[in-house]
C-alpha cells in the first residue's frame, strides 16, 4: 500500500484519478470523473502500474486528517508526499508536516517520493526555491529513507517519473 499524503488541496485526489487513467487514455468515460471534491476520510484505489501486468494500491489520507495520519503508517510500504508549489503560504506548513512524517519511527525504512505539484500555474514558486526553503538537500542527506523529489503538473499528466518510482518500489507479494 502506497500512502498518499499532503495538505488539503495540493492535488492528491486528482493524482489518484490520473494514475488510474494512465493506461486508459482512450477511455472517455474515465476522463469524465476528473473533478475532485475535498476528501473526507480515506480514499483507496487499485492502479495498474505496468500496463496492466502489475498492480498497486494507493491510500489517500485527507489533509484534514493530519493528526491521525500515523495510524496508517503500519499498513503502508511507501509514502507519496505532495506539495502545492503554487501556494507559497502552505509551503512552511508542508515542511513541518514532512519532517514529522519522515521522523516517525514506523517509516524509517520506507521509500518516499516528494511531489512538487501545480508547476503549470504561472505564479508557482520555482521547485529549486522550494527545495531551498524546505532544506531538502539537508533532509535527504540525513534521512534514513530513500527520497526522490519530482516536479510535476498532475493536471498536465506529467506522471512518468511518479509511475517509474512506484514500479521501482512496487510492493512484494
Ligand atoms: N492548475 C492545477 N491544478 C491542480 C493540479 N493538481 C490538482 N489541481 C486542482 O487543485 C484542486 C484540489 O485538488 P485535489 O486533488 O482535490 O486535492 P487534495 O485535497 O490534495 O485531494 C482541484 O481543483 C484540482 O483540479 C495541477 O497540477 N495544476
Ligand atoms: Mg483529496
Amino acid at each position: 500500500m502506497y500512502l498518499l499524503l499532503g495538505a488539503c488541496g495540493v492535488g492528491k485526489t486528482l493524482l489518484l484519478r490520473k494514475i488510474q487513467n494512465f493506461y486508459r487514455k482512450d477511455d472517455q468515460s474515465a476522463e469524465m470523473s476528473l473533478s475532485t471534491i475535498p476528501t473526507v476520510g480515506t480514499n483507496i484505489v487499485k492502479v495498474s502500474l505496468d500496463n496492466k501486468k502489475r498492480e498497486g494500491c494507493i491510500r489517500e489520507l485527507g489533509g484534514a486528517m493530519g493528526p491521525i495520519w500515523y495510524k496508517y503508517y503500519n499498513d503502508c510500504h511507501a509514502i507519496m508526499f505532495v506539495v502545492d508549489v503554487a501556494n507559497p503560504c502552505q509551503i512552511s506548513a508542508s515542511y513541518i508536516q514532512l519532517l514529522t512524517v519522515l521522523s516517525h519511527e514506523e517509516l524509517q525504512n520506507k521509500p518516499f517520493i516528494i511531489i512538487f505539484n501545480k508547476t503549470d500555474i504561472p505564479s508557482h514558486v520555482k521547485p529549486c526555491d522550494v527545495k531551498y526553503l524546505m532544506r531538502l538537500d539537508d533532509i535527504i542527506q540525513n534521512a534514513k529513507q530513500p527520497i526522490k523529489v519530482v516536479d510535476v503538473s498532475v493536471k498536465d499528466e506529467e506522471l512518468v517519473e511518479v509511475m517509474q518510482w512506484m514500479i521501482k518500489y512496487i510492493e512484494e507479494e
